[in-house]
């Protein structure tokens, strides 16, 4: 096997061996380039004859299913391929040969690294592209870009040729995110601020990680009145901003903290825990019989819940373990017990005239944006360190499951707007390049001219094409860590710096110091 796809590969230059830090095994990675291989071939084919919107559906399944912690599952990984497979023979004409992913990682360390960004990005980008499906929202524009996209990696490219790509990887993310942004708002509305408890109701109740609001929703419904509570977890968190969710009244609180710690959190709670996407950790005995997969993610032995989406098990098994006796209160990571969010793009521009004035008068002397992936590496604290650290006079925007290294924190608020303001999920990156174009609008600047400074976590893939998004639109300045990607190769990485001052973290002290003595 080879792998380096994700922050925590390892010594940061690739899993081989046995198997990946993740615990994903090495038949599986095999099977898992095996189903891009076959992904390219069946780009080759459409790109060639005439992908149906089927075409377009297995194309966001396969790249989904080989983004880390998703599936470790090798029968659903070769039954997916087998799927390929067969709508590579449908749409296209004649035998076209899937790409051996074996040539990629063999390839000069430019290309690799290259092609490298532009697949990362596009496995991000299909999971996105997928949720939105879940929700009837397609883009043809978005659709055919997998395709292009997949055909060039498995093509004799230049670096010039590919560094192109890699942009548009990034430009095309913007609308995939708009798409997701606008499939996520017309079904459940504009996010509002909201605070969400921490503590764990008496009685039986549910456990819902990942990002798939659709999937939350069918489980509302399937337990409205039937005496079980539901709780978040990890990316599910903002979906108690969304008014056509928050509305269920069983819909109690947040469980837990960053995915990473979901071994310990999941060891011995009296409920199950369904997962629809990401992030999956290998899971221990204490607890198998009590976590439920669904949609792409698959681990062997547990119950999965198919297309059908009946929770029936998932409801079947909370009542069984019946919950904790009393309530349970829980705590975040810096010992708060309750968090907020719900602060996307419409209810933060509801006072972007107030925040522009705070900035005039000198009441807020920067923003920050520290967000994206969490994970086990100890020198994540540093997102901690440089939240606490941060003056009492900036506002800090945050998203994605990083955001539990700080949305516990009480770090007040600026004439009655919270220090820290949570976005959303990964995906809501788009809430916050939108809000930092309107406050570029509002002063009349560009917005690399913005107080404004991103401090970024990454982990796995859909990090990779928000990254690319932020690079296409030319935001420069970027602080990201806690480590660079393993597949940037130092050409690449020259590249970032000279023409997008890219940033790795180092101590958070000197770095918010840099960044606020550069005003
Ligand atoms: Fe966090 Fe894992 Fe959101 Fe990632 S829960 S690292 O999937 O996409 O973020
Ligand atoms: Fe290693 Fe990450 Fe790949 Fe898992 S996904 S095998 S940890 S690089």
């Amino acid at each position: 096997m080879f792998c380096f796809q994700c922050q925590q590969t390892a010594h940061n230059t690739g899993c081989d061996g046995k198997a990946g830090v993740c615990g994903k095994k090495a038949d599986t990675a095999n099977y898992q380039d095996e189903l891009i291989g076959a992904l390219i071939g069946l780009a080759r084919a459409a790109r060639a004859g005439t992908p149906t919107p089927h075409t377009d559906e297995l194309i966001l399944k396969g790249l989904f299913t080989t983004i880390t912690n998703v599936n470790f599952n090798n029968e659903t990984i070769l039954q997916c391929k087998t799927e390929i497979e067969k709508e590579k023979a449908a749409v296209g004409p004649g035998q076209l040969d899937d790409y051996d992913l074996a040539a990629l990682w063999a390839a000069g360390e430019d290309v690799r690294s290259l092609k490298s960004l532009i697949l990362f990005g596009l496995k991000g980008m299909a999971a996105y592209a997928y949720h939105a499906r879940a929700l009837g929202r397609t883009d043809p524009a978005v659709n055919a870009f997998f395709y292009e996209a997949l055909e060039a990696i498995g093509a004799e490219k230049t670096p010039d040729e590919l560094l192109a790509l890699v942009l548009k990887t990034g430009e095309v993310n913007l609308a995939c995110m708009a798409l997701l942004d606008a499939a996520n708002t017309g079904a459940y509305g504009d996010p509002v601020p909201v605070t969400v408890p921490l503590t764990i109701e008496k009685g039986p109740f549910i456990v819902v990680s990942g990002h798939d609001l659709h999937d939350l929703k069918l489980l509302l419904d399937q337990t409205a009145g039937r005496g079980i509570n539901i709780y978040t977890h990890s990316e599910m968190l903002p979906a108690h901003g969304y008014p056509e969710l928050k509305k269920y009244p069983h819909l109690k609180g947040n469980f837990g903290t960053g995915w990473q710690n979901q071994q310990s959190e999941f060891h011995n709670i009296p409920a199950p825990i369904l997962f629809t996407t990401n992030c999956l950790m290998p899971v221990r005995q204490s607890y198998s019989d009590r976590v439920f997969t669904t949609s792409v993610v698959s681990y062997p032995e547990l119950t999965h819940i198919g297309d059908d989406k009946d929770f029936t098990p998932v409801i079947e098994k909370a009542l069984e373990c019946g919950g904790y006796p009393e309530d349970h209160p829980m705590t975040g990571m810096n010992g708060g017990s309750t968090v907020m969010t719900g602060f996307a793009r419409n209810a933060v521009l509801s006072h972007a005239e107030q925040i522009v004035w705070l900035v005039r008068e000198g009441k807020i002397r920067h923003f920050f944006l520290i967000g994206g992936c969490d994970g086990a590496a100890p020198t994540r604290s540093y997102y901690t360190d440089f939240a606490r650290m941060t003056p009492p006079d900036t506002l800090i925007l945050t998203l994605a499951c990083g955001k539990y290294r700080l949305n516990d924190m009480d770090l007040g608020s600026i004439e009655g707007i919270p220090r820290v303001l949570d976005c959303g999920q990964c995906n809501d990156a788009y809430s916050a390049i939108r809000i930092a174009l309107a406050l570029a609008e509002a002063f009349g600047c560009g917005v690399n001219d913005l107080p404004l400074t991103l401090v970024l976590s990454w982990y796995e893939q859909k990090a990779v094409c928000i990254l690319l998004t932020l690079l296409y639109l030319g935001l420069r300045n970027i602080y990201l860590g806690p480590t660079l990607p393993a597949f940037v190769s130092p050409n690449v990485l020259d590249f970032l710096v000279k023409q997008y001052n890219l940033t790795p973290t180092g101590d958070p002290k000197t770095d918010l110091e840099k960044i606020l003595n550069r005003q």
